[in-house]
């Protein structure tokens, strides 16, 4: 297989867009098509500050280091869980976070749950009943409410996060397989701050494989955390990840697809009942002045304060 712009050796074939390419026009290739959805969804300017969600896996360092190669004023965010799993995850996963930014010269804020709130993620999990072996529910909700909080005390223009295609489109299979309407109308490229106290937030990686990526980094080389947080294992959307691959595998292009055409229609207009239903949906949390779908505190703080299980209202199925 030859590179179709040099003619020397691929390394990489994307058959979903019929597309070989070698190791340096590859790392020309990238930042096209993430500079292309960054303008075609109208996600933010070369004025605005951003504030990117660094984990110091291969896809939020890998966008960090386009947004810096394309000129973009980008901070770094990474929030520590408290997750070990026998691998030490949480802080292997900070040490390589913390050595891009230094290399790249970047501002990256480091928080700690366990040093905010006095509980780490899996304490938290445990403490009030939301997931004795699985902390996810109580991980997204936490991750949410900082990440908003940052990027408001900050005066940040945009949260950014590395979400790809196959994140995209396992989270809309998932949302699709229980038709849960308002989470169907808040996914997509760009999650307007259309609410007081909600900042916007944003996916450039959105139409970039999860294979692609991990090629960028591999080529770059940027040095990530290879082990993936020991509570992914057996999750539901690793299983739809497995299932699209699936589907991908016989049919190049379908996930793209999938998640395009949900896109497409929802710009028609397929969801604009659902999105009248949630206008009426805007209190502001009592205790931290975080939007939430119900008066009084929103669930990050109910959960804070007490040990019974409290429906998750801020969000959408949203790792
Ligand atoms: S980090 Fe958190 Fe994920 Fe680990 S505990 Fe679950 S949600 S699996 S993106
Ligand atoms: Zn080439
Ligand atoms: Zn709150």
């Amino acid at each position: 297989m030859r590179c179709r712009k040099c003619g020397e050796k691929a390394v990489i074939n994307m058959r979903q867009h019929k597309l070989a390419l070698c190791g340096a026009h590859y790392l020309e290739w990238v930042p096209v098509q993430v500079e292309h959805a960054i303008k075609h969804y109208r996600m933010f300017t070369r004025h605005d500050r951003l504030l990117v969600a660094v984990s110091g896996g291969k896809d939020s360092l890998s966008l960090w280091d386009i947004l810096t190669r394309l000129g973009y004023a980008a901070d770094g965010l990474y929030i520590g869980l408290g997750i070990d799993g026998g691998v030490n995850y949480s802080e292997n996963s900070l040490s390589y976070a913390r050595a891009f930014a230094q290399q790249h010269n970047l501002v990256l804020h480091a928080r700690e749950v366990k040093a905010d709130y006095g509980e780490s993620v899996p304490e938290l999990a445990i403490r009030t009943h939301r997931g004795r072996y699985k902390p996810c529910s109580v991980c997204g909700l936490t991750k949410r409410h900082i990440m908003n909080q940052l990027a408001q005390d900050g005066h940040y223009d945009a949260l950014i996060t590395g979400h790809n295609l196959d994140d995209e489109a396992a989270i809309l299979f998932g949302n699709t397989l229980s038709w849960v309407g308002s989470y169907l109308v808040r996914q997509g490229p760009v999650l307007e701050a259309d609410r007081p106290g909600l900042v916007r937030k944003v996916k450039p990686l959105c139409r970039m494989y999860e294979r692609e990526m991990a090629a960028y980094a591999f080529l770059r080389p940027i040095p990530y955390i290879q082990d993936e947080c020991p509570h992914a294992e057996g999750s539901t959307s690793i299983y739809h990840k497995e299932l699209l691959n699936k589907l991908e595998a016989d049919s190049p292009g379908a996930k793209l697809s999938f998640y395009l055409s949900f896109l497409q229609a929802k710009s028609r207009g397929l969801f604009s009942i659902v999105a009248d239903e949630r206008s009426d949906l805007v209190h502001s949390c009592s205790r931290c002045g975080q939007p939430t779908s119900a008066p009084g505190q929103c669930a990050f703080c109910r959960m804070l304060a007490s040990h019974v299980d409290a429906p998750d209202a801020n969000g959408p199925l949203d790792p």
